[in-house]
């Protein structure tokens, strides 16, 4: 499947609201719901949904001429009624609430196209065009209007979008690259369709932005073109291995305890010495059809550009040295 667009826009951040707060300082507030009780609510209006509505499947399956690729829901109803529901169709995972860590939700989402290329990790920063609707209870659970949609690819944080998109992204595979035309647009190849159905609880939960009801669930349909390894502060080590505990969080690994967390921090262990001046950056270039380096244990893979005149590809790693060898790295090692 190809699709040319143009590319490469914005660093958009429209998805980030979550943890945003009112800064007056009222006091009618009400409590937010518990969590737990609210993540039993949100999946059963889901799975309702997913029971009830079906996808353009069958244009995935034969691709009329022109099609778009995108993902359209319709009720099972009337001449629709014997469509396959969404339910037979997608995918689910456990998933755990990020503030509440004894709730945890059934997460459904679903790949219309699996894409060929490769697949984001929860840190890294991903190219997509989506379009974002909520479940409308007031019409009996269908699609609210689209309250937000890019047609032309942007680009993702993922430490910036709501939990529940990137929970999904993580599953998908994006491109296996693209190629540029002539007017300025560029072709991608192979990406990956898909939609997610997130839970109030990892979505917007109590603080929605403007226009979207409180602990509404979200529904996002997507292509995935591209995804590349975040390194969101810039001190060489991608962030994916700034989640020191693996928990798949990277909010909560903060060796300095200064607060800031390592994956936002540039001087991980506070000792006054840049992260970045305590690695070692390496540089490999690669003829086409050559061998790929074997990296070191204590190096990764932080870079690969490939340039097509030259038809070399350069790789560039990061290798944590340990000068006292006594097992920790010397970025994370305030002794040294
Ligand atoms: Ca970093
Ligand atoms: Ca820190
Ligand atoms: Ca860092
Ligand atoms: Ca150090």
């Amino acid at each position: 499947m190809k699709k040319a667009c143009h590319v490469f826009t914005v660093m958009g951040f429209i998805f980030l609201s979550v943890l945003s707060c009112k800064d007056d300082d009222s006091v009618d507030a009400i409590p937010p719901r518990d969590r737990g009780e609210e993540a039993l609510d949100s999946t059963i209006e889901i799975e309702t949904y997913l029971a009830t509505h079906f996808y353009n499947y069958e244009e995935f399956d034969n691709p009329p001429v022109d099609f778009n690729f995108r993902i359209k829901f319709d009720t099972i109803a009337g001449e629709n009624a014997s469509k396959t529901p969404l339910s037979d169709q997608v995918s689910s995972k456990t998933v755990t609430d990020r503030v509440d860590e004894t709730a945890t939700y059934t997460f459904y989402y679903l790949t219309a196209v699996a894409g060929q290329g490769a697949s984001p990790n929860f840190p890294d920063v991903t190219t997509i065009t989506y379009e974002g609707t909520y479940l409308n209870n007031e019409t009996g659970y269908n699609n609210s209007s689209v309250f937000d949609s890019s047609v032309v690819p942007v680009r993702f944080d993922l430490t910036g979008v709501v939990p529940g998109l990137t929970e999904a992204l993580i599953e998908m595979n994006a491109s296996t690259g693209y190629i540029s035309n002539s007017d300025g647009t560029v072709t991608f190849e192979n990406y990956g369709v898909g939609a997610v159905f997130i839970p109030s609880g990892l979505g917007y939960y109590s603080a929605p932005p403007p226009g979207i009801p409180v602990y509404s669930q979200l529904i996002f349909s997507f292509q995935l073109y591209g995804t590349e390894l975040g390194d969101q502060e810039g001190d060489t080590v991608p962030s994916i291995y700034e989640d020191l505990n693996g928990d798949g969080n990277v909010f909560n690994d903060d060796t300095d305890e200064d607060g800031l967390p390592n994956y936002a921090d540039v001087d991980d262990d506070g000792d006054g010495r840049l992260t970045k001046n305590e690695v070692e950056e390496n540089i490999y270039i690669v003829l086409e059809g050559g061998v790929n380096p074997i990296l070191a244990e204590n190096e990764v893979e932080r870079k690969r550009e490939t340039d097509r005149e030259t038809m070399t590809t350069t790789i560039t790693t990061t290798t944590f040295t340990d000068i006292n060898a006594n097992g920790i790295p010397d970025y994370l090692d305030a002794e040294i």
